[in-house]
């Protein structure tokens, strides 16, 4: 009865390294996504390209680059806006919703494809994320 267990073990740890080694030798990037997210602006730098220093809320099941759904908290992070977008009369402690376009095989990876900004009042959010840890 042991033996059958610790087979069963080294089965299953087996099983388990190859899933891994399969899954890294995967090098392509996950499939690109945009994600609705809102936030308030906490800087707005004057780098070309523009970028928007962005406090955003949490991005729920937000795919990383390893394909892994895990989800972004709240954060503090510098967001590249797109060619397309002007952030014209967006200044600091403006709340806005904007689309995050994500392409991991991109340079870079993340970038504000559409900015509008929300009243005053609008309420935000700054939590931690939902997310899962399996591969989508
Ligand atoms: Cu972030």
């Amino acid at each position: 009865m042991k033996l059958v267990v610790r087979i069963v073990v080294v089965a299953v740890t087996v099983a388990a390294v190859g899933f891994g080694v399969a899954a890294c030798k995967g090098k392509s990037s996950p499939p690109p996504k945009t994600y609705q997210v809102r936030g308030v602006v906490q800087h707005v730098p004057t780098t070309v390209p523009p970028a928007l220093v962005v406090r955003h809320e949490a991005i729920d099941h937000f795919v990383h680059s390893d394909g892994v759904a895990a989800g972004m908290h709240s954060m503090t992070m510098t967001l590249r806006l797109h060619d397309k977008v002007a952030a014209g009369n967006v200044k600091t402690g403006d709340k806005i919703a904007f689309d995050l376009d994500v392409n991991w095989g991109r340079t870079p990876p993340l970038l504000i494809t559409t900015l509008k900004k929300l009243p005053a009042k609008t309420e935000l959010q700054f939590r931690k994320s939902k997310g899962s840890k399996h591969k989508h």
